[in-house]
């Protein structure tokens, strides 16, 4: 029996349908832009997003790099959540290759920035300062447990950006499920920020690859940042072959991800021993209460000798993760293996 795998929606195979249009893909060298199946997936996100130009790229973290590098210059600041996944868990890309000065402002529960700390995080012209440049921002927010922020902010955050002359990014590895979990269209976020990167690899199940999206001229700069970083692919349709199936099945049942989310929180919650901490879209973040003697490590290796599989956050925390291959038994299973190893 395979395991039931919480860890992460990256964790998702190709489905059928990805593997057939992977075999049957026209390709061509996409370093000359001649990949017709990667110019049809790069078609189709900037129709989905509403902007004029995408350019395919290896990961959600290569996404995020060449578009922060494409924004700023060296010296240049961005002003970028201390939870976000770019500050985080991006190995400080942007510092050690573009050297960009990162101002990080704390993430509200929603993942949002407050406009008074962007405000007060806002440099002035002073020879002192790096110049402030970029606001980069992250929905769905993944340390702050999945949470979303509503098209009203990105409207907020956009009408200041304009007002003081800075760009923004968004970090949308995710925005999908952000989008369904509003049953809003993602161009109601993508309409008010410069830049964004979306994932294909997450809940939509792909098995390689981000999409970056923004004007023409700006995925002109975005395309020389990805060749500087090597991720300039040849026949990379192979890849975008599935990409494509995501975007056009995979995008519409994310709802379910959401429900079964819920589902297992709210069967966690009745448990002993166990603290719900955040459950939006398809995480759930859950802790350890101070009367069990284990740490979260221990207790994720027990989960896995029943075969449940989850992500350790901290000493006593979990992140749980539905996706695709996640299905109405999986969450009874890891509802009743917390169950057994917690004696519940
Ligand atoms: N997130 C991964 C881990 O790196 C934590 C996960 O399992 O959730 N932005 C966000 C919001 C992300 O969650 C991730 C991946 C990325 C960017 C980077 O994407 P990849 O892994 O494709 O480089």
């Amino acid at each position: 029996m395979n395991p039931t795998d919480l860890r992460s929606d990256t964790l998702t195979h190709p489905t059928p349908a990805m593997r057939e249009a992977m075999a049957k893909a026209p390709v061509g060298d996409d370093v000359y832009a001649e990949d017709p199946t990667v110019n049809r997936l790069q078609e189709l996100a900037a129709a989905r997003t509403g902007k004029e130009a995408a350019l395919y790229v290896p990961s959600g973290a290569m996404g995020n790099l060449a578009s922060i590098l494409a924004h700023c210059q060296r010296g240049d600041e961005v002003m970028l959540g201390d939870k976000s996944h770019t500050f985080l868990y991006e190995a400080g890309g942007i510092s050690a290759l573009g050297g960009i000065h990162s101002r990080q402002l704390p993430n509200q529960p929603d993942g949002s920035l407050l406009l008074s700390d962007l405000e007060a995080g806002l440099r002035g012209t002073d020879s002192h300062y790096p110049p402030s440049r970029l606001i980069s921002l992250e929905n769905t927010h993944n340390r702050c447990g999945g949470v979303f922020q509503p098209p009203r902010y990105f409207q907020q955050v956009g009408e200041f950006a304009q007002q003081h002359g800075l760009k923004i990014h968004l970090d949308g590895a995710r925005i999908f499920n952000a989008a369904a979990a509003q049953n809003v269209d993602v161009k109601a976020f993508a309409q008010h920020v410069d830049s964004l990167t979306f994932c294909l690899s997450k809940g939509l199940a792909a098995p390689v690859g981000s999409v970056i999206c923004g004007t023409r001229e700006f995925i002109q700069r975005a395309h020389r940042q990805r060749k500087l970083l090597g991720g300039g692919m040849r026949q990379a349709g192979i890849l975008a072959a599935a990409g494509i199936v995501a975007l056009e099945t995979m995008v519409d049942r994310l709802s379910e991800d959401h429900a079964r989310a819920r589902a297992l929180a709210q069967r966690l919650e009745k448990m002993r021993g166990l603290i719900v901490n955040t459950s939006s879209t398809n995480m759930v973040f859950v802790s350890l209460a101070d009367s069990v003697p284990l740490s979260a490590k221990e207790v994720a290796e027990k989960l896995k000798a029943l075969g449940v599989l989850v992500g350790v956050t901290d000493s006593r925390q979990f992140r749980l993760v539905t996706h695709y291959e996640v299905n109405d038994a999986d969450v009874e299973r890891a509802a009743s293996a917390f169950a057994e190893v917690l004696q519940a």
